[in-house]
């Protein structure tokens, strides 16, 4: 099997495989891009790319320390407030981000955000290219409402709360030190692998703290300081 049958097995299943030790990072975007095309085949749009592992809390989470991206498609869409169905992925985790809305290529708003991660690979362990390859583990997202861009994003408080408890705090300045930054390296990354970035799609900048492990039943909030709230149901 291809790397993109394993993964794309493994994403349909909800089946772990062990990591690929894929060794260079532009043939791990073309199998992502190739990935990608076969949900766009069975019905997906393109809504949009993450940022991934733009904080250092990220980072050493899964021992890899550079940006990567990836795509977003309208079948991970969740809508702010509802339920995310859990039982068909690995092993998710959920972790806190703000989003951009793109118009012109520029930044039109920005809203408070959750992903929802899940590995394709046993125990999240990856290399730099495994993880670009397996669409940087990117599962699911909520995008709570859209506010005009504040003058500046460089330091908002961000909580991550289970059940009403704080499980995760940092802030926006932990996003390479300005999630205006990450915007920026993903439009230069997106036009160097030939990505047209289109009006109304989202941009996740990547998240502020580590991510933690997301069981049915739990009720998560992400709330990002003057940007106001993301919320999602996951159930099995
Ligand atoms: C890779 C995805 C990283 C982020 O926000 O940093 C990411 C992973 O942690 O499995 O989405
Ligand atoms: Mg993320």
């Amino acid at each position: 099997m291809s790397a993109v049958d394993e993964l794309d097995a493994a994403l349909l299943a909800g089946k772990a495989i062990p990591q690929l030790h894929l060794g260079d990072v532009d043939e791990a975007y073309r199998i992502q891009a190739a990935l990608v095309e076969r949900r766009l085949n069975r019905g997906e749009r393109l809504v949009g790319i993450k940022m991934g592992l733009t904080s250092k809390a990220k980072m050493a989470q899964v021992g890899v320390d550079e940006v990567i991206w990836g795509r977003l498609t309208s079948g991970m869409r969740v809508s702010d407030g509802g339920e995310v169905s859990v039982g068909g992925f690995i092993h998710p985790r959920i972790e806190p981000e703000v989003a951009f809305l793109i118009r012109d290529g520029g930044i039109s708003a920005i809203a408070p955000a959750l992903e929802i991660i899940d590995s394709r690979y046993a125990d999240f362990k990856f290399t730099l290219p495994d993880v670009i390859a397996d669409n940087t583990s990117a599962a699911a997202f909520v995008v709570g409402s859209w506010v005009p861009m504040p003058s500046n994003v460089d330091n908002l408080g961000v909580l991550l709360e289970m059940d009403g408890a704080v499980v995760q705090a940092g802030s926006t300045a932990a996003i390479l030190g300005d999630p205006r930054r990450a915007f920026e390296q993903g439009v230069a990354l997106a036009a160097r692998y030939d990505v047209d970035i289109e009006d109304g799609w989202v941009f996740l900048a990547g998240a502020a703290t580590a991510a933690v492990p997301l069981a049915p039943g739990a009720f998560v909030r992400a709330v990002v300081e003057g940007l106001g709230t993301a919320s999602v149901k996951a159930v099995s």
